[in-house]
């Protein structure tokens, strides 16, 4: 049975679509989803998707991840910024990890420009939009041969 891609997902990500649509865009989570499941499909991947507003659920997703995903997409959201326990939790997976951010963070403010995530990611995308969650997928693909 051939390990999943887990798709992790923070705060307020489950707005996506309605909030700061002019940040974030107007595609829900769920169509995000939906476009990452028919891709994987194509790549012949599974995909198994995942959303929390609470930091210690993400975490405990990426221990689960440990043994049983191929690797991992993240979206931290507002973690990304702030989440040593976030990080700690990726160091201890051994697969790849993809950091993603829909939007540029780093035209935005400065706070966000910070990312503890990004000391275990091994690549990092930003700014792409929600077409980045396809790109990563496609990316994660060829990472894992
Ligand atoms: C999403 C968030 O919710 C913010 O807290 C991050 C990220 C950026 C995104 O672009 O996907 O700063």
């Amino acid at each position: 049975m051939p390990r999943p891609i887990y798709f992790l997902n923070g705060p307020n990500l489950n707005l996506l679509g309605q909030r700061e649509p002019d940040v974030y865009g107007r595609t829900t989570l769920a169509d995000v989803e939906g476009a990452c499941r028919a891709l994987g499909a194509e790549l012949g991947l599974e995909i198994s998707f995942k959303q929390s507003n609470h930091e210690g659920q993400i975490v405990d997703w990426v221990q689960e991840a440990r043994g049983t995903a191929a690797g991992i997409v993240i979206n931290p959201a507002a973690l990304t910024h702030t989440s040593v326990a976030v990080l700690d939790a990726l160091n201890s997976f051994d697969g790849p990890v993809i950091e993603l951010h829909i939007s540029q963070v780093h035209k935005r403010e400065a706070f966000r420009h910070h990312s503890y995530v990004s000391q275990r990611a091994d690549a990092v995308m930003a700014g792409f939009g929600v077409h980045g969650y396809e790109l990563a997928l496609r990316h994660m693909a060829q990472l894992l041969g």
